[in-house]
């Protein structure tokens, strides 16, 4: 039996507390909360968007144990010290290459944007892994505090199951996101993108590692790591950053969240299918089926989902910086703009059993 006495999402400060029975007697055990993780309460919100792409639709309400969220995105560092601890050996440096992207503007591409095929600045680069997210010539080493990047979905789902955590649903990503707030286009209480009036250094060569601006510029006029101007061919870089940002660069949701939208996209849990909201639950919904998943864009190859957005979205592309934004992926796949968070269902450590060992 476990029953939630403190349940203020308080940061690191909470406390809970849990319940055995034990000689007849109840004995309270109280714990301090997990380091870095927000306490989401348990409850219902309205999830999805009747006004956003067509795999948004339905909105409806579901509702949602309580669950614990890593406050940011595992970040370089955090992995690394997975990799030291264990010898994981990632999707990417198994098969020697990753996917990287590559502004069409880059290639001496001089064409109108609309004529530029859709995934086409997306290039198969050799030896791009976690440790060299853009390749050989690519390095972390000044970028251990950015979010790790060149992680498939197996990998995060390895790496939160190390640290007795779950990949999160796509219910809890979308409720933790939405920060509590209703009716919400975007994780903050406006509810428009604002940008700076004030350009920084651009044009900036995508993929630069190192920030354009500072985070304090960053901090006091955009709310994320995203793409200002038109995607793919130019970046104005309005944020102050060309790629990934140092985690927490930008103002926490109000559940005190960082970069839930935009910085990197973050593997869910759930398989995804365009139509996934008629098809399953309102209660804890987990999405569909392995053998149900579907992507009109690649049918016959089961996806998980991300979600997010990350830097290279923008206004006039993907907008998957929206609460309620969805995209498909290859489980087994791994780009430089994806990486994850993990959760921890309540008093929930059996899952530490389940870790896939490379
Ligand atoms: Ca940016
Ligand atoms: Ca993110």
């Amino acid at each position: 039996m476990v029953l939630r006495i403190s349940k203020k999402n308080t940061l690191m400060l909470a406390v809970v507390a849990c319940i055995a029975v034990a000689d007849g007697l109840l004995i309270v055990e109280e714990q301090n909360a997990p380091k870095d993780m927000v306490w989401i309460e348990p409850g219902s919100f309205v999830m999805g968007s009747d006004n956003g792409f067509p795999d948004e639709a339905p909105a409806r309400e579901v509702s949602l144990s309580g669950f614990w969220i890593d406050q940011y995105e595992v970040t370089n560092r955090d992995f690394q010290q997975f990799v030291e601890k264990t010898g994981y050996i990632t999707s990417a440096e198994r098969f020697g290459d990753s996917l990287v992207f590559q502004s069409p503007a880059e290639t001496a591409y001089s064409g109108a944007v609309t004529n530029i095929a859709p995934m086409s600045w997306w290039r198969l680069v050799a030896d791009a892994n976690w440790e060299q997210p853009a390749g050989q010539q690519d390095s972390i080493a000044d970028k251990m505090d950015h979010p790790v990047v060149q992680v498939s979905y197996v990998d995060a789902l390895n790496y939160c199951l190390s640290q007795h955590k779950q990949l999160p649903t796509e219910a809890q990503f979308e409720a933790a996101a939405r920060g509590g707030l209703e009716g919400n286009q975007y994780s903050w209480e406006q509810q428009s993108v604002q940008h700076s009036h004030e350009p920084v250094n651009s044009p900036v060569p995508v993929n630069s590692p190192e920030p354009v601006n500072s985070p304090e510029l960053a901090k006091s006029h955009e709310q994320m790591n995203h793409w200002q101007g038109e995607f793919p061919i130019h970046d104005e870089v309005l944020d102050g950053f060309a790629s990934t940002a140092p985690v927490g660069s930008f103002p926490a949701n109000p559940y005190g969240l960082y970069d839930i939208s935009g910085n990197v996209w973050e593997w869910v849990s759930d398989w995804y299918h365009p139509q996934a909201y008629t098809m399953t639950g309102n209660h804890n919904p987990a999405g569909v089926t392995e053998g149900e998943s579907f992507d009109p864009a690649e049918p016959g190859l089961a996806k998980r989902g991300i979600r997010g957005g990350s830097f290279l979205c923008s206004d006039n592309y993907c907008r998957g910086f929206r609460v309620s934004a969805r995209m498909p992926a290859d489980p087994e796949s791994a780009t430089n703009h994806t990486g994850f968070r993990c959760v921890r269902p309540f008093l929930s450590n059996s899952i530490a059993d389940l870790w896939l060992a490379p």
